[in-house]
């Protein structure tokens, strides 16, 4: 069965991770958020592309959920000498990923280009597809008088997501274009899930490319959403913050109001068992339910989680 997964960094990356060892990895299409994406110290870094093809490496850092396992931050350490901003930690190897992809780009190759050789490189057969070749960056608007508008990685990394949230803007995705590469993948699918990554800030920005939700919103595959909310929680970093200011509540239900809205129907639904009493809600709205433990720390985690959405997606 060929499957694509609409994706953030690292919620994403750990379903796509199991997804690979339950049915292998030449049978997956990864579709990556790239609204994170931003340039620094003269260097073009993909946070969750690179999150998504170090992890199915099997070389990220799995503690910290981003950069390669074992990575030193001397760089860094020197950048921060001569005063440059060392907010966001680049480790020694990290950047050697981005150098190639800056270089890269400098040539003329398109993101999904560039992507392709690195996830090759790093022995990866899932497909990792940048949502777009062209420029999307998400921004966050904050502030109590004026309105400040923070890059994404400013608001989380450099503030620690504490600001309330304003706004938010995807910025560039009305001119931007779904890659040959993504449209290919969404339409050869048989299967098409929604992973736990932020609704708002991870699956959001994709969703915004003109004709991706077209394209899902036509097609004949099941598609399944992986609640990101267990127990009224996040399962990772502020991803209830965004619900909130969406004014979705933070609940599975709440998420699958949403894509069932956005994407004119949802066919399925993946909660934890701590939420059971609101599935019979959700099937309300015409969306089948499973449920599961869905909270992944371990490699077990991620495999019974994707073993579970893969059965679930056969029986719809
Ligand atoms: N997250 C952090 O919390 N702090 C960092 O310094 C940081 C650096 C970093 C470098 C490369 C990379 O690929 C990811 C990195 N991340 C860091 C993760 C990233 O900010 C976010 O988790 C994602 O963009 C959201 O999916």
């Amino acid at each position: 069965m060929r499957i694509a997964v609409v994706a953030g960094g690292v919620g994403g990356s750990k379903f796509l991770w199991g997804l690979a060892q339950e049915v292998g990895e030449e049978s997956l299409s990864a579709i990556v958020n790239t609204g994170d994406d931003i340039e620094l110290h003269g260097l073009a870094i993909s946070p969750d592309v690179d999150i998504v093809t170090y992890t199915l490496a099997g070389l990220v850092d799995t503690d910290k959920g981003w950069g390669f396992a074992g990575d030193t931050f001397h760089c860094m350490e020197v950048l921060a000498k001569y005063g440059q901003p060392a907010w966001f930690k680049l480790g020694d190897r990290d950047l050697g990923t981005h150098l190639f992809r800056t270089q890269a780009l400098r040539q003329g190759r398109r993101p999904t280009e560039v992507a392709d050789a690195i996830r090759r490189a790093l022995g990866v057969r899932v497909r990792v597809l940048p949502m777009t070749d062209d420029p999307v960056t998400t921004h966050i608007l904050v502030g109590d008088g004026p309105i400040r508008h923070l890059h994404f990685q400013e608001y989380l990394v450099q503030r620690g997501a504490v600001d309330e949230i304003r706004g938010i803007e995807y910025r560039g995705s009305a001119r931007a274009h779904p890659s040959p590469e993504v449209l290919a993948a969404l339409r050869e699918a048989e299967a098409i899930f929604l992973a736990p990554s932020n609704p708002v800030a991870s699956i959001g920005p994709i969703l915004a490319v003109p004709g991706i939700c077209e394209c899902l919103r036509g097609s004949q595959a099941p598609i399944v959403a992986i609640s990101p909310v267990v127990g009224g929680q996040s399962l990772k970093g502020p991803t209830d913050k965004f619900l909130r200011w969406a004014k979705v509540e933070v609940s599975p239900m709440g998420v699958a109001r949403l894509y069932d809205s956005v994407l004119d129907g949802l066919d399925g639904m993946l909660i934890d068992r701590a939420d059971a009493g609101e599935a019979a809600r959700i099937e309300e709205l015409g969306i089948r339910v499973r449920m599961e433990e869905i909270v992944m720390r371990g490699p077990e985690d991620k495999r019974r989680v994707a073993r579970a959405a893969v059965k679930f997606v056969e029986e719809l």
